[in-house]
């Protein structure tokens, strides 16, 4: 369809019209919130820090307490920012559209803090934190008994509740995340490189259930090909504009 950034007239109409419009998104939503992404060259995470030593069962297993801290520190990272205006639009978009679904990548609750109401967390939340052998959330423990803190029920250590490499996502969320993939009008994906899977597969597996896909992003994505709205330019720009040209009334 196009490639721009401005709005197409044509993804207006589209959008005014949906019945079902699902969302997917990723790191970049965040960044106008000062959140560092994953890939970015410079200032992502993984420029400076390796997946291997902090995202994965192993490293926990060989080095739990840096990975607690790590989270640690990313948990407080998130408690101290605030959404930013790519969030707020998402929220408008949700009470315009009759059914919406916000599937997040994202571990930082801001999706919910600026007021989303139907998001499935496909990895997780930074805000909850789970025995690492029973795998229940804990809701209170005591931060006394070590780094990482000792489970209350079975003294195991306690982790965060995200999905590290190598782990399936939860099961409920992904088949929820199927589901409004597979069954909505149009499909936006904002803010993620696309190569993590099966986060990475949703919007074609949109495209090919018949809904139009956008890609919204700051770079060119793999999803580089014709049929699809691409949007170049920050979510926190392109997505209220792109709500206030949809509904005036915005
Ligand atoms: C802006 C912007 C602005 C910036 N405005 N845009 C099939 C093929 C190959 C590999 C696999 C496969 N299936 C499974 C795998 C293995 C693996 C995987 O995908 N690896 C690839 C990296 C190769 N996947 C898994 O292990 C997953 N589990 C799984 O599939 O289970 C079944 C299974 C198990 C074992 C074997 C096979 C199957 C689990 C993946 C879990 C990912 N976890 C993390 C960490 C979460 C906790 C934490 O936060 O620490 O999730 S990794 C990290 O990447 C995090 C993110 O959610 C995820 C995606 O990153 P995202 O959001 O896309 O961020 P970036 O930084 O990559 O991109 C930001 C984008 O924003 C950029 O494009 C910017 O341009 C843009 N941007 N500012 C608009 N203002």
């Amino acid at each position: 369809m196009t490639s721009s950034t401005t709005i197409p007239h044509e993804l207006i109409q589209v959008l005014r019209t949906a019945q079902a419009v699902t969302v997917l998104t990723g790191a970049g939503v965040s960044a106008e919130s000062g959140l560092p992404t994953f890939r970015d060259a410079m200032t992502g995470l993984w420029s400076a820090y390796r997946p291997e030593d902090l995202a994965t069962p192993a490293a926990f297993q060989r080095q739990p307490r840096l990975v607690w801290e790590w989270y640690a520190w990313r948990r407080s990272l998130a408690a101290q920012s605030h959404p930013n205006p790519a969030h707020h639009a998402l929220v408008a978009m949700e009470q315009h559209v009759p059914a919406f679904m916000l599937v997040t990548q994202n571990v930082d609750n801001l999706h919910q803090r600026a007021g989303s109401r139907n998001v499935i967390e496909l990895h997780g939340n930074l805000e909850r934190v789970t025995c690492s052998v029973e795998h229940v959330v804990i809701e209170q423990w005591d931060a006394q008994t070590g780094v990482p803190p000792a489970c209350p029920r079975c003294g195991s250590f306690l982790r965060p509740d995200v999905v590290w490499f190598g782990e399936t996502l939860p099961a409920l969320a992904f088949e929820q995340a199927i589901a409004a993939t597979t069954h909505c009008d149009l499909f936006f994906s904002i803010g993620t490189s696309g190569v993590v899977e099966p986060a990475a597969s949703l919007p074609r597996l949109a495209a090919q259930a018949g809904a139009a896909v956008v890609i919204l992003n700051l770079d060119v994505t793999p999803y580089q090909r014709d049929g699809i709205f691409h949007l170049h330019g920050p979510a926190g720009t392109l997505l209220p504009d792109l709500v206030r040209r949809t509904w005036p009334d915005v």
